[in-house]
């Protein structure tokens, strides 16, 4: 080390002191304007004042560093390190700086008394944090600079954090970007979700099948996990209600006899672009309480009583690890309620703090329900006003509504949530009482209906009156909120003229649509350096907070020089990619050949199926007919299965199949080559996205509500092929026919074969040559010839069993359109201008612009215009003080 580290210090603390007063006082709003940002004001100290003499910012991080490796660590000599042991001290020496922020962020935002969104999800797919961290606070650079003096690469410590997957997809994922927005936009909005144990599993292939290996996540540490047992919660569960009366005489009912377990918070900081605003995520972890289960302990059973404890550990065990069926299990159900009893608790505390009374409640605090799984934050938002605050009923109901809101995320009935009444009665007494209650209500609500319709409350009711008795979790949601939204114009349609018509009719006003969208930092700026450096030096560096500027971008499609830059970074985004897909998977690709690539969840409604008979077709045209393959191509899949989804399961073994018997094939040529990536995850989404051309959104019309992948593959620089599906039909109308690659059969008409009964797969099969041969190679085990019988199975559920998924009816335009790819593709100036030309279209897409839309809508949440977001400048983050007022109080961050 240089310096005495104290010296340091004391500069530091006396120059934020010297105003005497925090920051957020002497700024006023909320958002920073660029004028009057601190972080211009602290440059400014940085580079011309004397206080801080012969200090660079990478002194100044090296030695955050050292303190760490020797008092955190307790270790000696940093050189002789490795990247794992480094990435604790490291992300230590980040986190410190974020802190400071995070604390001012806090104190701003109490100090306004702004009104704060919090974000309820069973899912959030952060991936990797450092990386995410250093990025936005703009010190990559200065970073890497610094652990290259100490003879230690950054990158090779970045790929020793762990993913933390907590989540299955497409929810969890916008989850992470609308947290990533949020702070950008220097928004008062913050994600409550489980710090799960073990994340969504991790894959491996075996003989091309799909093996499940736990996701020890926390493996190599959680630095950026801060915990906070000083906030932990008691949550009550089972036990039973009793009737009383209270002091007035009223009759009051009283949840007893509960079991508790602790519910324990770790805050994971999300910085804004910038570092201005640093926003939190707060995970809970399920503790035994002391009295979890008091009458085991009275009778002295001491060992049942710790095994019983270890038990209620588990409900932060394991995230489920299906996004399209619900299990119906108690211990999913528990889960759903230990995440809202932890968010609801935790929120109204923080309420509590600055407030009297609760008439003031929806215009300081709104709650998002990321699809029905958070619902029961309704009954439970009920439960904590009358049983806890007192309220009356009218009153507690109108403000619960009037804070609520709920997206809806899909249609699939399979994955819409209905709880056993018998098991909820069980679980929670309490809410089942009050979600009757809250049913009689909204019944009696619209019993004059009931004249002109007398089914309308059979089918609205909460509560679906079968043998085994349900709870609808939509309807719950539905009349438990002011707003309900889908996530693509398609979707939001669907959702009110198919899902639930009748509410839609009901109360027109409280629909919308919120068009998806994916935040551009991670996904552009940082996975794709070299598209983002050709686009700030193209149209200025603004495009980063404000992605409708692209637009700028579009006559340069024209110039020839500029398709040339693209074109190279598309090219040096490729070769990377060759390089993890032959490490992975030992599969070898030319760099030159277009990249196909379909990267999900593995579903039948995906139809990753649909691409592979494509693949089959081709190979089969190629080898049996002597067809040429114009256009070499490779074919990048990779995506997890549901552990219980059978036929998910056998579709990845299939691409496995038909990728060993087409990549060994001398006959090919080598033209075609297929490769499945194993272990999709966010961290290797980042290297896959930036190395595409085409992007693969095939979904049966009607059935992907939006898509999000889509539009990170469009961002950087990928045509899409299509069909009219899901966000997919606004990035058509964002980017424009001629550049978008659309084919197969629309909603309306899937919906007509449907109601007519017209689909006829034996049809298409038999009157289409291609597909003929397509299916009957999946039949005669050409793509398992150890395995007999093997994908028999597709056969039977394509030809015989109705397929829901309609492929036979998309398949022959599918080959049709591709056969437009290869024709443009050959003509590499007309592509790169189409790819630059989706790059300039799609601002849209940003997670900012759907941000901006909720707050304006359906949050009131300000501020309503994107504001620009200085570039970030390592000086001003190394050497920021903490806030001056922060020892004024010990619970800053509440
Ligand atoms: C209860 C089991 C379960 C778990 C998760 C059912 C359903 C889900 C999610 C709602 C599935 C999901 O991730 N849906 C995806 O949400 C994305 C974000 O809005 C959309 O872009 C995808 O189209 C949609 O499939």
């Amino acid at each position: 080390m240089n310096a005495p580290l104290g010296v340091k210090v004391a500069y530091l603390y006396r120059w934020s002191n010297e105003t005497g007063e925090p920051r957020a006082k002497r700024e006023g709003p909320l958002r920073r304007t660029s004028q009057s940002s601190a972080v211009t004001g602290l440059e400014s100290m940085a580079s011309s004042s004397n206080l801080l003499p012969n200090v660079r910012p990478a002194e100044l991080l090296r030695e955050a560093i050292y303190r760490h490796i020797r008092y955190t660590l307790v270790l000696r000599n940093p050189r002789l390190l490795g990247p794992v042991e480094l990435l604790t001290p490291v992300s230590l020496a980040v986190r410190d700086r974020i802190v400071d922020r995070m604390i001012e962020t806090e104190e701003r935002v109490r100090s306004k008394d702004s009104k704060r969104l919090y974000y309820l999800s069973m899912e959030f797919l952060m991936g990797r944090s450092l990386n995410d961290n250093l990025h936005n606070l703009g010190i990559t650079e200065l970073m890497r600079e610094v652990l290259a003096s100490i003879g230690m690469s950054l990158d090779d410590v970045l790929a020793c954090e762990l993913d933390a997957g907590l989540g299955n997809g497409g929810l969890g994922r916008l989850a992470a970007c609308f947290l990533e927005s949020l702070a950008t936009l220097g928004m008062p909005g913050y994600g409550y979700g489980i710090d799960y144990e073990y994340g969504l599993f991790r894959q491996e292939i075996n003989g091309g099948f799909q093996r499940e290996k736990p996701d020890r996540w926390k493996a190599n540490g959680t630095p950026f996990e801060i915990g906070r047992p000083d906030r932990a919660l008691s949550i009550p569960l089972y036990g039973r209600v009793e009737t009383s009366r209270d002091n007035h005489g009223n009759l009051r009912q009283i949840w007893t006899s509960q079991k508790f377990v602790l519910g324990i918070p770790s805050d994971m900081p999300v910085v804004g672009w910038g570092g201005e605003t640093v926003n939190f995520l707060r995970l809970f972890a399920a503790r035994a309480s002391e009295d979890f289960d008091i009458e085991i302990f009275n009778r002295g059973d001491y060992i049942r009583a710790v095994e019983q404890k270890i038990g209620n550990e588990n409900i932060s065990r394991v995230l489920y690890p299906s996004d399209s069926v619900m299990s119906g299990k108690e211990l999913r159900l528990v889960q759903e309620y230990f995440l809202v009893a932890c968010a609801i608790g935790d929120l109204v505390r923080r309420y509590d703090l600055d407030h009297k009374g609760y008439e003031q409640f929806p215009s300081k605090v709104a709650i998002q329900m990321n699809d029905t799984h958070p619902s029961l934050a309704v009954a439970e938002l009920m439960r904590v006003f009358i049983d806890e605050k007192g309220l009356e009923w009218e009153q507690a109901w109108e403000l619960t509504q009037a804070t609520c809101a709920y997206t809806n995320h899909t249609l699939l009935p399979e994955a819409l949530e209905r709880w056993s009444v018998s098991l909820m009665e069980r679980v929670l007494p309490r809410h089942m009482q009050l979600i009757y209650g809250i049913n009689h209500q909204f019944l009696r609500s619209i019993s004059e209906y009931s004249f002109t319709d007398p089914d309308l409350m059979r089918r609205t009711s909460i509560i679906e009156e079968a043998a085994d008795k349900q709870v609808r979790m939509a309807h719950l949601a539905i009349i438990g909120s002011h707003a309900v939204n889908g996530v693509a114009a398609l979707h939001s349609e669907l959702v009110k003229s198919t899902l639930v018509p009748d509410f839609a009719k009901l109360w027109p006003e409280r629909f919308s649509n919120k068009t998806n969208g994916v935040a551009p930092r991670p996904w552009l700026h940082k996975s794709n350096p070299g598209l983002a450096a050709l686009l700030t030096e193209t149209i200025g560096e603004r495009w980063v907070t404000d992605l409708s500027l692209l637009r700028g971008l579009q006559k340069f499609a024209d110039d020839a020089a500029f398709r040339a830059k693209f074109r190279e970074v598309k090219q040096h985004n490729k070769n990377r990619l060759a390089k993890v897909i032959f490490d992975q998977t030992g599969v070898q690709v030319y760099t030159s050949s277009l990249f196909d690539v379909q990267i999900k969840r593995i579903h039948e409604y995906k139809r990753q199926l649909l691409n592979v008979m494509r693949i089959i077709d081709q190979y089969l045209q190629c080898v049996d007919h002597g067809v040429e393959i114009k256009v070499p191509r490779t074919f990048v899949f990779a995506g997890k299965a549901a552990p219980g989804y059978w036929a998910a399961k056998q579709i990845i073994k299939l691409i496995h199949n038909v990728a060993s018997v087409v990549n060994s094939d001398p006959r090919m040529k080598d033209r075609i080559k297929v490769a499945f990536l194993p272990d999709y995850r966010v961290s290797l989404a980042e290297i896959i996205i930036p190395a595409a051309d085409v992007s693969e959104q095939i979904s049966t019309a009607g059935m992907e509500a939006s898509g999000t992948g889509n539009m990170k593959l469009s961002m950087n620089g990928a045509l899409t092929v299509g069909t009219y599906d899901g966000a997919n039909i606004e990035i058509l109308e964002e980017v424009g026919e001629e550049n978008f690659y659309l084919f197969g059969l629309r909603v309306e008409q899937i919906e007509e074969m449907k109601r007519k009964g017209l689909y006829n797969a034996q049809e298409y099969y038999a009157k289409n040559e291609r597909t003929k041969a397509v299916m009957d190679s999946l039949g005669s085990d050409r793509f398992s010839p150890q395995e007999p019988g093997l994908f028999r199975w597709i056969v039977d559920e394509i030809l015989y069993r109705g397929d829901r998924y309609f492929h036979l009816a998309d398949l022959p335009s599918y080959v049709e359109i591709n056969e437009s790819v290869d024709e443009d593709y050959l003509d590499q100036e007309l592509w790169s201008r189409k790819a630059a030309i989706n790059v300039a279209r799609i601002g849209k897409f940003s997670s900012d612009r759907t941000i901006l839309e909720y707050a304006r809508d359906i949050w009131h949440i300000g501020p309503f215009e994107q504001p620009w977001v200085p570039k970030p400048k390592p000086e001003a983050i190394l050497t920021a003080a903490p806030p001056a007022s922060a020892s004024e109080s010990s619970s800053v961050v509440g």
